[in-house]
C-alpha cells in the first residue's frame, strides 16, 4: 500500500496492523458476552458518552471522554459505549482511544468498594455498515462495536459479525427493535442483543420492548438469565445475552429489566447530564 494513501485513509490492512500494535501493547480484548455474563448475578453496566443526540440536541457539549470514561470505570461501569459519530452526536475515533487509554489496567482503576480491579469494555457506538469501520474501531482501541439490524441488509450483517468476531476478535453488540428483526440477527449469528427501546425513524421510545424479546429468547430456550445461579456459565455458551438500550433514568426501569433476566443496560443521556455519574451508577 502506498505511503500517501495510508496517512489519509488507512488501508484495511494498515488498520488490521495498526489495531494489533495497539491491542498488544494495551492488552487483550475483552469478549462482551464474557463481559455480561461475569457481571452475574449482577446485572452489567453499560455507561455511554455522548455530548448530543438527534433527539435531545446539545446534552454535554463540552464534555471530555477520557474523563468521563474514567470517572464511570472507577464507578463500576463493565462497558464504555462511546459515540464516534460526529455530525449527530459530537464524537470521533479519537474519544474512542482516550477512553481506552482513560481506563486501562495501566491506570490501575479501582472499582470503587470492590477488590476486583478490571477495565471496562469499549464499545465503538456509531453507524458502522462497513469492515472498513470494524478494522477502524478496532485500530481505535475498541473491544467491540455496534451493529445495527435496520440499517444493514441481512446477509450483510452476517459478513460483518463474522468480520468483526474472527479477524478483529471483537464480540459484537447487535441492536434490534421490532420482533422481526430479532430472528434476523439471530440467523446472522448474533451472541449478544441489545434492544434499542426507541425507534430510530421516529425517535418514539417503547420500554416493553426489551420484555418482548426477552419473552422471546426465553420462549426459544436461548436468553442467558444473568440471575440463574443454577446454571453453569460454561455450559452456557450458546445463550444470548440480552441488553436493554435507552430511555432509562431511574431505578426503576433497570428493576424492571432485572426482572425480566436482562444480562445489562445501557444508559446514556441521563449518566452525561447528571452533576454525580458517580453515585447514580453505584446507586
Ligand atoms: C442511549 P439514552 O436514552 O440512555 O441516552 O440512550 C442509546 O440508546 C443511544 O445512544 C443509541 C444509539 C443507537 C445511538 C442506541 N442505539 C444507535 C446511535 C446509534
Amino acid at each position: 500500500s502506498s505511503s500517501s494513501s495510508s496517512s489519509s485513509c488507512p488501508s484495511i490492512d494498515d488498520l488490521l496492523d495498526i489495531g494489533r500494535a495497539f491491542h498488544d501493547a494495551n492488552g487483550p480484548i475483552l469478549n462482551l458476552g464474557d463481559v455480561v455474563r461475569s457481571a452475574s448475578p449482577r446485572m452489567a453496566l453499560a455507561a455511554e458518552f455522548k455530548r448530543s443526540s438527534p433527539s435531545k440536541g446539545d446534552i454535554a457539549p463540552n464534555s471530555k471522554c477520557g474523563e468521563q470514561s474514567r470517572l464511570y470505570a472507577v464507578a463500576g461501569a463493565n462497558v464504555v459505549s462511546v459515540l464516534t459519530e460526529g455530525r449527530w452526536f459530537g464524537g470521533s475515533l479519537g474519544d474512542l482511544t482516550e477512553a481506552r487509554l482513560a481506563t486501562g489496567f495501566a491506570g490501575a482503576i479501582a472499582v470503587e468498594g470492590r477488590d476486583d480491579r478490571r477495565r471496562p469494555a469499549i464499545l465503538r457506538k456509531d453507524f458502522v455498515t462497513s469492515i472498513h469501520q470494524i478494522a477502524e474501531a478496532y485500530a481505535a482501541g475498541a473491544d467491540t462495536i455496534l451493529l445495527i439490524v435496520a440499517i444493514t441488509p441481512s446477509d450483510v450483517l452476517r459478513d460483518l459479525i463474522d468480520y468483526s468476531r474472527d479477524v478483529c476478535d471483537m464480540e459484537p453488540l447487535v441492536e434490534v427493535h421490532a420482533m422481526i428483526e430479532l430472528d434476523v440477527a439471530l440467523t446472522a449469528g448474533a451472541r449478544v442483543i441489545g434492544v434499542n427501546n426507541r425507534d430510530l425513524h421516529t425517535f418514539k421510545l417503547d420500554m416493553g420492548c426489551t420484555e418482548k424479546v426477552a419473552e422471546e429468547l426465553g420462549r426459544r430456550g436461548l436468553r442467558y438469565r444473568h440471575d440463574d445461579v443454577d446454571v453453569d456459565v460454561d455450559d452456557d455458551l450458546s445463550r444470548i445475552s440480552l441488553c436493554a438500550l435507552s430511555g432509562m433514568s431511574t431505578s426503576h426501569d433497570v428493576d424492571r429489566y432485572r426482572r425480566a433476566g436482562v444480562g445489562m443496560c445501557l444508559i446514556g443521556e441521563s449518566l452525561m447530564r447528571s452533576t454525580d455519574p458517580r453515585s447514580a451508577i453505584r446507586g
